[in-house]
This record gives structure tokens, C-alpha cells and sequence, in this order.
């Protein structure tokens, strides 16, 4: 069994198990070789072949104990009939959302247009080795509305008049959605996936009175598809700050990523009966050496007695150096 399964199915106090969010991709130089070369995302993404390279990637060059596999959240409304492109230094731009589509799609042609993420999880499960973890993923629900209905106004802000004008309704998106989702999810572990992570990555943004409806309820019956299917999975509701509590009591996953506003201290005393995983932030690997061995100490000493995950508040920033990387896992072995 992998470290990372001995810490999220047998709750393992003693076992050590490291990987981080977007270690695959942008910050790797041998990832943008392949990607300059394929300058269409959607269709790199789609190559079964290279998207298994670049998973396996990170894992010859810094031996992690699992891989992610690369590919999108936004694969999800790709496959839903968007047109998604990535524009450089700007992000992605969907084309606009239509309901009537939307709910005509159908899980048979959802499945086939990603076809070819499955298969490269058949490919990197072959190459890897098996005491490593594979690990699958999806964007919760409501982080892909956001970019879906186009309603990300910044960065920090999210334009909640725009849905109240156009009288969409949210509810019944995101009940479509968690059904592809759980699709997603299980052909993903058909393919050998063996650990599913959920990013909910704007979950900070949204108003209290919504927090239940748009992102507890999506999240739990995700959670529960994949209990009910003996799944191992972590939640990343990123931004929820002390919403995190009630969170973890009413999702209930295996394991939770904390970010790096979460205090490592009150995650420790707050959030029960569930793996701990990350919270160091990606930004401290562009300071210096001694700042990165301390702020990544403080999470090694606060959680060296409950079951720990080490990773990142936060996805690795393209500018950082693959050897500080390779310093910081050496360091979290080491201690
Ligand atoms: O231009 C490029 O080279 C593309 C950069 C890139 C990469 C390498 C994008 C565009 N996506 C990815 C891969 C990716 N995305 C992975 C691969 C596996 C790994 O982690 O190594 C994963 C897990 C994701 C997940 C993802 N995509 C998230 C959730 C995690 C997070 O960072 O919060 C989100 C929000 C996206 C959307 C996305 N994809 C890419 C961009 C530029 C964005 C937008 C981010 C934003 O809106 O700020």
C-alpha cells in the first residue's frame, strides 16, 4: 500500500508521505520544453502519451510518493461542450455558458471526450511504481461554476449580481454537475487512479448565506459517492477560513488540505477525525533557504503526532526553483 493510503484508509501516525499541488507543469524545465511545443492546453491535455510523461515527471526528478496526473479542472466543462482556451499570462477563457446544452449532455459522450485522460492513468499506473499513490482529480462544483458562468470579476471577487440578474439557477447546475463529477471521479479510479483530491479553490469567495448550498452540500455528496465506493479522498475548500470546522463535521473526507491562512496550531485542535494534509505557503520557497526551513518546520513539529500529509497551501508558483523543491522534501524526510 502506498504512504499515502496508510495515512488516509489506516489513519498511520508514523508514516511520512509528501507530494505538492501543481508539481507537475509550469515551474519544471522539462515541462516547458514539451509545452512549448504543444501550444494548445486543452489538446496537451489530451495526449495520453506526453500527459503521462509530464506526471511522471516530478516523480524522476525528486522521487515523491505520488504523482497527480496533469490534466485540468477544466477539462470537465471542456467535456460538457465549452470551448476553453488558456490565454498566457491571463488564465483561461471559456466560451459562454449555455443551459440548454448543458443539460443535454449525457454521461456516455461526457466520458468519451475524456477518454484520453483516462487512458493516460492507465499509462502512468503501468510506469509507476506501485508503493506511489496516483492520484486522480476534479474541481469541486462550484469552482467550476465560477469559470463556467464566467463571474470572476478579479482576482478576490466574484459577481454575484450578474447570476442574481440573469436569474440563473445555481442549484440545478451544480446538482448536474456533482452527477458528471462522480463519473469523472470513478473512471478515473477504473483507470488506476487511487486517491481522489477535490479543489475547491474558490469556496473563499462565496457569500455566508450560500456557504451551505454551494459548497457543503456539493462536496459532501461527492464525499459520499466516494466513501460508498471505498475512494480515499481529500477536500480543498481553499479560503474558508474558520468555516473550515464546520466544513471537515459536515463533509466528513478523509483527509483535508489546509491553505496558507489556516494557522497549522488551530487546524490541529479544531479539525477532528480527519487527515491533515499541506498548508505550508508556496510563496516561502521563494525566500530564502533559512525562512523555508522555518515556516516548513513549524508544520513538521504541530502535526508530528496526528496523522500528516506534507504538502502546500497553495499549487507551486511557476517561479519557483525545482531545487528548493528538492531541498524542502530532503529537509521533511530528514526530520
Ligand atoms: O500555460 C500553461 O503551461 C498551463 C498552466 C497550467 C497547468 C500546468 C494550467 C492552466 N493547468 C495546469 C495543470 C493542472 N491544473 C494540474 C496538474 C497536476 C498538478 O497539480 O501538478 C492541476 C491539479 C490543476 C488544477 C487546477 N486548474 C486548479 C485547482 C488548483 C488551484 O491551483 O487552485 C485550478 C483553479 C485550475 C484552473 C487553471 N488552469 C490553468 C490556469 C492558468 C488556471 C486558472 C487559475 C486561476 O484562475 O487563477
Amino acid at each position: 500500500m502506498s504512504t499515502l493510503k496508510k495515512i488516509l484508509v489506516n489513519k498511520d501516525k508514523s508514516c511520512k508521505s509528501v507530494w505538492f499541488m501543481r508539481q507537475a507543469g509550469r515551474y519544471l524545465p522539462e515541462f516547458r520544453e514539451i509545452r512549448s511545443q504543444n501550444q494548445n492546453f486543452i489538446k496537451l491535455c489530451l495526449n495520453s502519451e506526453l500527459s503521462s510523461k509530464i506526471t511522471l515527471q516530478p516523480i524522476e526528478r525528486f522521487n515523491l510518493d505520488s504523482a497527480i496526473i496533469f490534466s485540468d479542472i477544466l477539462m470537465t466543462p471542456y467535456a460538457l461542450g465549452q470551448e476553453v482556451k488558456f490565454i498566457k499570462d491571463q488564465g483561461p477563457e471559456l466560451s459562454k455558458f449555455n443551459l440548454e446544452i448543458f443539460l443535454d449532455k449525457n454521461e456516455k459522450e461526457f466520458s468519451q471526450k475524456l477518454n484520453e485522460i483516462y487512458k493516460a492513468i492507465e499509462i502512468t499506473r503501468k510506469n509507476l511504481n506501485k508503493d506511489k499513490s496516483l492520484i486522480a482529480f476534479i474541481g469541486a462544483p462550484w469552482t467550476l461554476l465560477v469559470y463556467m458562468l464566467n463571474i470572476k470579476k478579479d482576482k478576490n471577487k466574484i459577481d454575484l449580481k450578474k447570476l442574481e440578474k440573469e436569474n440563473i439557477n445555481i442549484n440545478k447546475i451544480l446538482k448536474k454537475l456533482i452527477d458528471f463529477l462522480c463519473t469523472h471521479i470513478e473512471n478515473q479510479i477504473n483507470a488506476g487512479a487511487d486517491v481522489v483530491q477535490v479543489f475547491d479553490s474558490w469556496a473563499g469567495l462565496i457569500p455566508n448565506d450560500h456557504i451551505k448550498d454551494y459548497c457543503f452540500m456539493p462536496n459532501a455528496k461527492i464525499v459520499e459517492f466516494c466513501k460508498k465506493k471505498k475512494i480515499p479522498n481529500i477536500c480543498f475548500p481553499r479560503g474558508l477560513k474558520d468555516k473550515y470546522k464546520e466544513f471537515n463535521q459536515l463533509v466528513n473526507p478523509d483527509g483535508i488540505n489546509i491553505d496558507y491562512e489556516i494557522d497549522p496550531q488551530w487546524a490541529k485542535d479544531n479539525l477532528r477525525n480527519v487527515v491533515l494534509q499541506g498548508g505550508l505557503d508556496p510563496k516561502i520557497l521563494l525566500k530564502s533557504e533559512k525562512e523555508m526551513i522555518e515556516g516548513a518546520t513549524k508544520y513538521i513539529k504541530t502535526f508530528k503526532d496526528i496523522p500528516y500529509v506534507f504538502n502546500l497551501g497553495h499549487g507551486l508558483l511557476p517561479e519557483t526553483d525545482p531545487d528548493r523543491v528538492m531541498k524542502l522534501i530532503k529537509f521533511y524526510r530528514n526530520n
